[in-house]
């Protein structure tokens, strides 16, 4: 046994030498790490002997919901934070919409991972996996599995969802399926959650479903600096981006002919009266999703067919909406390889490898944490 982890917590790491603590110390650190920051209450839920959960409270907490809607409709273009569009039937929404025929990125991004679980298994398979946005973890079984045959023992994952009902859900399902995994799942937002692994090391990061596109070029700039902050040398930051395509292809996929992305879009409205007594009326909203060419990147938005007050009852506040207006609530950016890398590359991430469907529709990167900016690039 190595020494008691709580002895060392800050400055904690994974040990090689002893699978079977990993999960003591990877504890540890979280735990540490929690600490650090008193005002985060977190709440550690044992789920079964090798799955737990550490739920933010920030997660539990309905006024930063109502204060990141009352900033988003302040702000002109309104737009509402798309975190918020995954509460319990937003992901059940969004694990159907990801079943469409439209919607081509789960379906491509599963086709690499499946094609390449066992080379990055062999390749990878030291490191504590780590998800950022992990939703059901259902891409993420293929690695897992493939980490499962290899692992000669135990091994670890630790999703991170901003959702503690799908996280609880899916770290149980996982331990219940690999007698070897241990899962220590994460509930809070990326950036808690980066300054809590920051020290478990050897890990592969990983970012699936283009999430990173998800973010506008800023918030892109600041995520990167928190990943780059969280890898050690020689970690593994695996993300997943989608390509820039014919614009009919990428429409299509945000307007599946079954109506599930435009249900994913209203669930935002409805989850404002749900949990802050918005009084929207149904029908009010309708759901517009197209391609803005100059930014390369899909836009969705809400848009009101009439005029309509918005009420905040606990903020005292109240926005009125004008007929014909867009409330945006997501954007989802494509990308180019090249640019992308180059990009990265500022960050302390290299390329090693870029994985892509047959298709060419979608990519993964393998990318290095490296202790320097590799030479040769200008924006580092
Ligand atoms: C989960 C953010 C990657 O942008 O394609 C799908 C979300 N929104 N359809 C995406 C989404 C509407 C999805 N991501």
């Amino acid at each position: 046994m190595a020494a008691p982890p709580a002895t060392r917590p800050r400055h904690a790491t994974y040990d090689r030498t002893d699978r079977s603590d990993a999960r003591a110390v990877l504890a540890a650190v979280i735990q540490a790490q929690t600490e650090a920051e008193p005002l985060q209450r977190i709440e550690r839920q044992d789920l079964n002997p090798r799955a737990t959960v550490w739920v933010d409270e920030l997660t539990r907490d309905p006024q930063a919901f109502a204060l990141s809607v009352s900033r988003g409709l302040s702000t002109r273009p309104r737009q509402l934070d798309c975190r918020y569009l995954y509460d319990e039937i937003g992901s059940e929404l969004f694990a159907r919409i990801t079943e469409q025929p439209e919607y081509y990125p789960t379906r491509a991004e599963a086709e690499i991972l499946a094609d390449h679980a066992e080379a990055l298994a062999h390749e990878l398979g030291d490191a504590v996996i780590c998800e950022l946005g992990s939703g059901t973890s259902e891409k993420t079984r293929l690695l897992l599995d493939a980490w499962s045959r290899r692992a000669d023992g135990e091994f670890h994952y630790v999703p991170v969802d901003i959702d503690p009902v799908v996280l609880r859900g899916a770290a149980e399902d996982l331990a219940a399926h690999h007698p070897n995994l241990h899962v220590s799942g994460l509930a809070t937002s990326y950036e808690n959650a980066l300054v809590r692994l920051r020290d478990v090391t050897p890990k592969a990061l990983l970012f699936l479903g283009s999430t990173i596109g998800n973010f506008d070029p800023a918030e892109m700039d600041k995520f990167l600096r928190q990943v780059e902050a969280a890898l050690q040398p020689g970690d593994a930051f695996l993300l997943g981006i989608d390509l820039v395509k014919d614009p009919h292809v990428l429409e299509a996929a945000y307007n599946d002919a079954a109506g599930v992305t435009e249900r994913f879009t209203l669930n935002l409205f409805d989850r404002m009266n749900r949990e802050l007594d918005a009084a929207i009326p149904a029908e009010a909203v309708e759901h517009v999703a197209f391609w803005n060419e100059r930014q390369d990147q899909i836009e969705i938005y809400g848009r009101f067919r009439r005029d309509v007050r918005i009420e905040l009852p606990d903020l005292e506040q109240s926005f009125s909406v004008e007929r014909g207006e867009m409330v945006r609530v997501e954007v989802s950016r494509k990308f180019r390889v090249g640019p992308m890398a180059e990009a990265l590359a500022s960050y302390r991430l290299r390329l090693d490898r870029a994985l892509t469907d047959a298709d060419r529709r979608f990519a993964l990167l393998l990318l290095r944490r490296t202790s320097e900016v590799e030479p040769g690039d200008a924006a580092g």
